[in-house]
This record gives structure tokens, sequence and C-alpha cells, in this order.
């Protein structure tokens, strides 16, 4: 019997040191180690695909803030069309978003989602959620979607580089599709100090400056495990808002050949590297989601809302100071109402408005704010009817 019984012991210990690694740490769990990193939530998918078009920056073609015609000198450099300027439309490929693999249909954004402007699809999940995206490459370039904070294998990291293996990442050709599969494990939600929702980007990482500057960015939400909805927003804030200080430069678009075609004299618009130069300049659009000198569809709350603000910049060279006047924000457990953004930083700052009105809302980088980052936000009564869509110009 003692016999047997150490037997049994002998050969539960070899299964226990054979099997134990396969479930978590040996070689034969290295293909599927994800599986592990998040949970059993659910699996939300989006159909998502890079189109082409023309985006106009400044679409009344008069300065929303100052509700007059463009009159400074670099305010017509910056968004208005004439000889030796491109003007404020450009060529882009964006992130859209559809509703299905055929990709036939546009999948409508909800009139309180009109301020993501160029803004790709925002992305949501819950800490234990898998994402999964069917991606269509409707551009003429090789593109991606190559997330920040989330859990992926190399085949759906959507960059390419030496590693040592010749595996496709996650790229896209020109009419070529990619399928993404990214995890949500607690690493990729809120820390239990901060907020109860986290901000990610992801975007076309092939060639990195140019896919971004052609427009290939967007926005993600992921929620503290147990506190979303259903539809993967936070239960403990009423109204969400994500605004990109996007710097384009288009000077280092894929497209900036194609948009000077859309000049009205394309000849005279001149090629330059010089960062000074005004030629160079009225290329690098300082916007909010797309929009220049309150052109962005104003986010609408009422007084006494828990409203959540997404914050991010982009991928050039530039630091903004996000600010907003008539209300405060708690922003990493500080109560301000300036932030600071570096490149593709993130930060998310809460707000309970107790001052109602049209405020403004801006970078406080000088040259940045003079160049047309800047918009407004409405907070109603708390007794007005529900906010009226956002159609952009109030
Ligand atoms: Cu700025």
């Amino acid at each position: 019997m003692v016999k047997w019984m150490a037997l049994t012991a002998l050969a539960l210990l070899i299964v226990g040191v054979v099997a134990f690694p396969r479930l978590g740490r040996g070689p034969a769990a290295s293909a599927q180690p994800a599986a592990a990193a998040a949970g059993p939530g659910q699996v939300r998918s989006y159909f998502i695909a890079a189109d082409e078009v023309v985006w106009d920056y400044a679409p009344s073609g008069r300065n929303q803030v100052t509700g007059e015609p463009f009159a400074h000198p670099f305010e017509r450099l910056m968004a208005l069309p004439g000889k030796g300027v491109i003007g404020p439309k450009y060529k882009k490929t964006i992130y859209r978003e559809y509703t299905d693999a055929s990709f036939t249909t546009m999948k409508p954004r909800a009139p309180e989602w009109a301020h993501l402007g160029f803004l790709g699809p925002l992305i949501r999940a819950e800490v234990g959620d898998t994402i999964k995206i069917v991606f269509k490459n409707n551009g003429k370039h090789p593109f991606s979607m190559h997330p920040h904070g989330v859990f992926y294998e190399k085949a759906s990291e959507g960059a390419q580089y030496s590693d040592g293996t010749s595996m496709n990442r996650g790229v896209a050709p020109p009419g070529g599709t990619h399928h993404y599969e990214w995890l949500v494990p607690e690493r990729a939600g809120p820390t239990e100090h901060e907020t109860s929702s986290a901000l990610w980007m992801y975007h076309s990482h092939v060639d990195e400056n140019l896919d971004v500057n052609a427009g290939l960015i967007g926005p993600m939400v992921i929620t503290r495990r147990g506190a979303a909805k259903p539809d993967g927003s936070p239960k403990d804030v009423d109204r969400e808002f994500v605004i990109g200080f996007v710097e384009m430069d288009e000077n280092f678009s894929h497209h900036f050949d194609e948009s000077i075609a859309l000049a009205v004299e394309p000849k005279s618009v001149r090629k330059v590297e010089n960062f000074a130069e005004p030629d160079y300049l009225a290329n690098l659009k300082e916007s909010l989601n797309g929009f220049i000198y309150g052109h962005l569809p104003s986010p609408t709350m009422k007084k006494g809302e828990r409203v959540r603000w997404y914050l991010f910049g982009s991928t050039n060279f530039e630091v903004h100071a996000p600010h907003w006047h008539g209300n405060t924000v708690t922003a990493n457990h500080m109560r301000t109402d300036v932030v600071g953004l570096l490149p593709m930083g993130m930060l998310i700052a809460d707000m309970v408005p107790d001052a109602a009105g049209t405020w403004l809302f801006h970078c406080h980088t000088g040259p940045h704010l003079l160049a047309g980052m800047v918009g407004k936000y409405v907070v109603q009564d708390a007794a007005a009817a529900a906010p009226a869509a956002t159609g952009g110009l109030n």
C-alpha cells in the first residue's frame, strides 16, 4: 500500500511537472500565452477601412471663433485657398468604420461623436475582452493598424521590422485585407489609482510619419473589468469626448503632391523643407480632430454631468497645452484647467461642469493657437433638453 501510494505520488509529480508548464510557462504554451493574459470577456468586432478622402480643415471659410472672415495674415495662410498655398482642403487617407466585412456600407457615426472628425472610429473594450478587427486597405500604399496598450501577437502588431523572422506582422497591401486580434489583459486597463477607463490609440505603422500625416490615427478606450456598460463605456461617466491635438504635417504626407493638385494654382505652390518658411507652415495644420479655427463640432454637455475628456497628441515635433475656459478638470489627481501632451501622449481629464455657457477650448502653445488649434465646448443648464447633435458651427 505504501509502495502504491509512493508510486502514485511519483506519477502525479511527473504528470505535474510535465503538464504544469503546458498550462502557462513551457514552450507548448508560448503559441497562445495571450489566452491566459486576457479573460473570458466578450469578443468586440470592428470592420475598419483605410479610405481616401478630401478633408476640409475649415469648411465654412470663416473663423468660427471670432465669427468674422479670416483676416489675420496667418489665418489666411492657414485656412484660405489662394496663390502659393493649398488652402483648407487636403487629400488624406483615414480610418472609417463599416457595418460588415463586405465593406459596402459605412457605419453611421452617432451625432454626439461628430466631433471625432477625421479620427478613426472609437474602439472600445472592457478588460478581459478580445478585440477583433477586419482591416481593409482601400488606399494606394501598404497600411496597417498598430495599437497601443493591448496585447498582440506579431501578426497583429501592424509594424514590420527585422526581428529574425519574415512573417507578416499585420500590414495590408493596397486593396488587401488583414485580420487583427488584440487581447485586453489587466495591463491594458486602468490601474486601481486611475479613472475607470484608459485611453490608447491605434495608427498605421508602415511608414509611420507619412502614414499618420496622411491621417491614419484613431482612439481606443479600455474600461476596467466590471465597470463597463454593454457598449464598453464606463458606468460612472455620463458623457465622453475624444479630442486629438493633431498636428498634421501635410508636407510629409503620402498625399502631398495630390493635395498640391487641389490648390487653385498648383504651379504656384512651392515645396520647401525649411520649417520656418511660410510655404512650409501653410501645410502644418494644428488641428483638433482635423478642425481649425473653431470648426470642431462643439462637445456639448449639461451642468453637473460627469464628463470625461480623452486627449492625445500626434506624431510630429510638438508639445500641446490643452486649456478649458470656464470650468476645471481633474487630471492625474490634480485640479487644473491646463494639461500637457507630449507627442503621441495620452491623458484623461474628468470634469463636472458648474458654469453654463459656450467656452473656448484651445491649445495654449502660442503658435498652435495662432494656427487655429482652438474650438469651443458648450455647457447647458441642467434643465435644458438633451444636448443637441453637435453640428459644429455653434
Ligand atoms: Cu498645441
